[in-house]
């Protein structure tokens, strides 16, 4: 029996190498994304296992049609990975843009809600299901300039966990991924506001992460046994660590 996944933010970056991942696996892989181009180029790679749905997360309306699109198509939707994020701005907490705190409230918290929200009685209902999100280390590390990028994450980090609670019983599985520095995604670049050099120094000379690492541990999460929930992992590359506490 095919399996089918929901993949949000599949155009790039990591949700571009997990939905890769899992269509090679044999899945139905339905890729959330803005650009459409984009997401043709996948379909054409793939054909009708790559069920592309155009719309922008932030929009709640545009979300609710493409979830009774998946619907339509399978009563059973054995994955979710919330990937669809975003970071704006690296800039003081007083001194940074009000809209760009909005746009990743409305992006890293309430798209990943609706569409969480919405799967959900259906996994309950068929008692089966994984959740994937992705959060990100600066859920748990402050680091200058990560203020509500950080923040969110964190939300994404306890929602994870809650939703653990709530769902004890089931055996839907829900977990929390945290990637530290990661290259070849628009991370940064959206950061940026598209300033490539800036995005560019970021990882420059530096051993990072890369999207294929964060797609095979996504993939080992979700191929353990059943009974196996795998509550978080938080992932750096070797170079990136910790620092002291500043003291001034
Ligand atoms: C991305 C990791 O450290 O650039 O979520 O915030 S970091």
């Amino acid at each position: 029996m095919k399996k089918y996944i929901l993949v949000t933010g599949t155009t790039s970056g990591l949700g571009l190498a997990i939905a890769k991942a899992f269509l090679e696996e044999n899945f139905i892989v339905f890729g959330t994304g803005r650009r459409i181009e984009l997401l043709e180029e996948l379909q054409n790679g793939y054909r009708e296992s790559f069920i592309p749905l155009c719309f922008d997360i932030q929009d709640k309306n545009a979300t609710q049609q493409a979830i009774n699109k998946i619907f339509s198509t399978t009563k059973q939707l054995d994955c979710l990975i919330n990937n669809a994020g975003l970071a704006l701005g690296l800039e003081k907490a007083f001194e940074c843009d009000l809209s760009d705190w909005e746009t990743m409230v409305e992006t890293n918290i309430n798209g990943l809600l609706r569409i969480t929200r919405l799967v959900l009685p259906s996994m309950v209902k068929n008692d089966a299901g994984t959740i994937i999100n992705i959060g990100s280390i600066a859920g748990t590390y402050p680091y200058l300039g990560g203020n509500v990028y950080g923040a969110s994450k964190a939300f994404v980090k306890q929602f994870s966990l809650n939703l653990r609670a709530d769902l004890i019983g089931t055996k839907i599985r829900v977990s929390n991924i945290e990637p530290g520095l990661c290259s070849e995604t628009d991370f940064s670049l959206v950061r940026f506001k598209g300033n490539r050099e800036k995005a560019k120094a970021v990882y420059e000379n530096k051993t990072t992460l890369k999207p294929q690492d964060i797609a095979n541990i996504v993939l080992w999460i979700y191929k353990q046994p059943l009974h196996v929930n795998i509550n978080s992992v938080e992932i750096m590359p070797i170079n990136q660590t910790f620092s002291q506490l500043v003291v001034k």
